[in-house]
C-alpha cells in the first residue's frame, strides 16, 4: 500500500514551529481526536440504544435535537476543554457560548465555533453527515473567561476551518489559510492520512444544489437563476445536474471536488436565510476561497459580516467561482 502522510505529521511539517502554530495544531489535532469518536459512534448507530432518534428537545434555534447531536456536541466539548489550547467553545446546539474553567483552559489561546453534526435529518436514514468548524485567535485577556466578542469576529479573522464528513469514508478538510488539503480517516490504523492534497475547487462545474421545495418561497429572481441552471443555454451548454443531499457538508464536498454551486436563499419562512454564519457559512467560505471558489450572500462577501449574534443566519451561495458569480448576476 503506498505510504501516506499521518495528519499529524503533515502538521508538524506545514507549521511554523513557534508556540503560537503549536498550539493551533493542538486544537487541529483534538478536533480530529474528537471526530473519530463521533465517527465510530455514527457507524455504529443502529445497534446501540440510545444513539438514532430524536432527543425529545429542542436547540436554540427551535429545532429538534437528535440523540446524536447530542453526543457529538459532548464529544467535542469534552476533548476541547480538556486539551487546554482552546479557552471557550460556542456550538450550534448550545444556547450561550461556554468558557472553560479549568487552570489549563483558561489560558488557551483558541476559541472552536462548531456545528457537532450537520444534516440531522439525515442521521437516521444513513446518509452522510458532518461536522463543521472554524478556529479563531481569542481577542479576551488571557486567563480571564472567553468572551462574547471572541465568538463575534468576522470570518476573515478564522485562523483555521475545516469540516469532518461521516461518508462512504470520513474524510477530514481543513485549511489554515495556505491553501486546503484532506485526510482520509483510516479505519485500520485509525489514522487520518493525507489523501487530497492541495484540493481546488474547478472554476465551473455541472452539478447545483437547492432544496427546490422551497422555490415558490423564493425572490423570483431565483426561479429564474435556476432556470437557467436547467436550461440549455448556460455556460455548460446542457442543463446541470441536481444534486441536494441536504447536509451541507456533504453538498459542498461534493461541489468542492467536482465543481458546482449550492444555494440556500432567504424563503419565506426563513427570510434572513437558514444557515448559520458562525458556525456553517464562515468556515466553508474559508475553505471555498483557500480552494479557489466562492461564497457570498447574494450581495455581500460571507467572510466580511460582522456578527451581531452566537446563532445569526444568512442566505448562503457557495462553490465554484464562476458559477457563484453567474447567480449573484441575476440577483442585481
Ligand atoms: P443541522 O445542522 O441542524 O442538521 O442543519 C442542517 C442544514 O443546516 C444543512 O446541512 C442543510 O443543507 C440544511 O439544513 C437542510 O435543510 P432543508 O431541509 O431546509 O433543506
Amino acid at each position: 500500500m503506498a505510504h501516506f502522510t499521518a495528519l499529524k505529521d503533515f502538521l508538524y511539517t506545514q507549521q511554523p514551529k513557534d508556540q503560537n502554530e503549536n498550539d493551533l495544531s493542538k486544537v487541529l489535532l483534538d478536533l480530529a481526536e474528537a471526530s473519530k469518536i463521533v465517527s465510530k459512534d455514527v457507524c455504529r448507530a443502529g445497534l446501540v440504544d440510545g444513539f438514532l432518534g430524536a432527543q425529545g428537545g429542542q436547540n436554540i434555534q427551535g429545532e429538534e435535537q437528535q440523540k446524536l447531536d447530542v453526543i457529538a456536541d459532548n464529544a467535542f466539548i469534552d476533548v476541547l476543554e480538556k486539551g487546554g489550547a482552546v479557552c471557550g467553545i460556542a456550538s450550534e446546539e448550545n444556547e450561550d457560548f461556554v468558557s472553560f474553567d479549568n487552570d489549563k483552559s483558561r489560558s488557551g489561546k483558541y476559541v472552536v465555533l462548531f456545528d457537532p453534526l450537520d444534516g440531522s435529518s439525515n442521521i437516521d436514514v444513513n446518509v452522510s453527515i458532518g461536522t463543521i468548524f472554524s478556529i479563531y485567535k481569542r481577542i479576551s485577556p488571557s486567563n480571564q473567561p472567553a468572551s462574547i466578542d471572541d465568538m463575534l469576529q468576522k470570518g476573515t479573522a478564522q485562523v483555521a476551518a475545516g469540516y469532518v464528513l461521516y461518508g462512504s469514508s470520513t474524510m477530514l478538510v481543513y485549511t489554515s489559510g495556505n491553501g486546503v488539503n484532506g485526510f482520509t480517516l483510516d479505519p485500520n490504523t485509525d489514522t487520518f492520512c493525507l489523501s487530497h492534497a492541495d484540493m481546488k475547487m474547478p472554476v465551473k462545474g455541472r452539478y447545483y444544489a437547492m432544496n427546490e421545495g422551497n422555490i415558490n418561497e423564493c425572490n423570483p429572481k431565483i426561479i429564474d437563476y435556476i432556470r437557467y441552471c436547467q436550461s440549455r443555454n448556460n455556460d455548460y451548454g446542457s442543463p446541470y445536474s441536481g444534486r441536494y443531499i441536504g447536509s451541507l457538508v456533504a453538498d459542498f464536498h461534493r461541489n468542492l471536488i467536482k465543481g458546482g454551486i449550492y444555494i440556500y436563499p432567504c424563503t419565506i419562512n426563513a427570510p434572513e436565510g437558514r444557515l448559520r454564519l458562525l458556525y456553517e457559512c464562515n468556515p466553508l467560505a474559508f475553505i471555498s476561497e483557500q480552494a479557489g471558489g466562492m461564497s457570498s450572500t447574494g450581495t455581500a462577501r460571507i467572510m466580511e459580516i460582522k456578527p451581531e449574534k452566537l446563532h445569526e443566519r444568512v442566505a448562503f451561495f457557495t462553490g465554484s467561482k464562476s458559477m457563484v458569480e453567474k447567480a449573484i448576476a441575476f440577483l442585481k
